[in-house]
């Protein structure tokens, strides 16, 4: 399950003509996602800054999913389906990064999917759900906003009741907050992908995955295909051998023997 490879196509973004040969394709097709989500008034300005410090942690693991980040994948996607009611949460950089890979995911695993974001406008929530739609999104909840998670006191805290808010377990690719922690404390599970092993969120989550978004959701309805026969003891049992803080340790150990080309 070690593809470092994207499962997004090249090209159907409006991604570059860039050789897939030159070393830096993947960072380079990401850079230009990422520019074309601010473009589309998807992405927020800061989704660029953001971009940038996971590439640093990226670099120092070598651009590749790591053995304790697969089994993460694997402990997500058994998470997933052992849930009643399961969410993807989807931001600006997530959008603009792995649209088809997240709806692919939520078939796979009967999600629903919620736009959710830090810097919230009713222009960026519509531009979002669009662009989840044109990607073959049937339902995208978020706009009805009927909903907050207590303790939280920005932006994050809006959801639909009768998502996130109805939810037993939210995956959260890429964001950092305090958003892990107040889930938490409402009795729900939180998936979170993000390549510092240190954010908040990574160590709130019951599940972290160490690993960039555009590796971890393909790689998680991967793990999914393979466990969709498991009945829900083999998915517990999955879930309950995985271990966050060690994944988080072995993660910050390789990015903090990184060597550089
Ligand atoms: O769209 P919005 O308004 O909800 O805003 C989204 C961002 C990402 C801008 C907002 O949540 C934010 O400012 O996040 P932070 O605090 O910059 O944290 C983003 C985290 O994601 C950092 O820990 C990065 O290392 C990590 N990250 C960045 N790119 C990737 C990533 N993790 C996995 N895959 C990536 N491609």
């Amino acid at each position: 399950m070690n593809d470092s490879s994207s499962t997004e196509s090249p090209g159907k973004q409006g991604d570059t003509d860039m050789p897939q040969s030159h070393p830096r394709y993947q960072s380079l097709i990401t850079r230009h996602r990422i520019e074309e989500g601010v473009n589309a008034g998807i992405t927020s300005t800061q989704g660029l800054i953001a971009e940038g410090r996971g590439e640093a942690f990226d670099y120092l693991l070598g651009e590749r999913t790591i053995a304790s980040a697969d089994e993460a994948a694997r402990a997500a996607a058994a998470l997933l389906l052992d849930a009643e009611h399961p969410v993807i949460s989807v931001n600006g950089n997530v959008a603009a990064l792995v649209p088809e890979a997240i709806v692919e995911l939520a078939k796979m695993v009967n999600a629903d999917i919620e736009v959710n974001l830090f810097n919230r406008t009713e222009e960026r929530m519509k531009a979002i759900a669009d662009h989840l739609h044109d990607h073959g999104a049937e339902t995208v909840r978020g706009l009805k906003a009927d909903g907050q998670i207590p303790g939280l006191d920005h932006e994050r805290a809006t959801v639909d009741s009768d998502g996130i808010g109805a939810a037993d377990v939210v995956l959260v690719p890429l964001e950092d907050g305090d958003r892990a922690a107040a889930l938490d404390a409402v009795g729900k599970h939180e998936i979170v992908i993000d390549l510092n092993p240190l954010s908040r969120s990574a160590v709130a989550a019951t599940v972290p995955i160490i690993d960039n978004v555009l590796r971890a959701v393909p790689n998680i309805t991967a793990h999914a295909v393979e466990l969709k026969q498991a009945n829900n003891i083999a998915l517990t049992a999955v879930v309950d051998r995985f271990d966050p803080d060690e994944a988080r340790e072995r993660a910050e150990k390789e990015i903090r023997r990184g060597e550089l080309e």
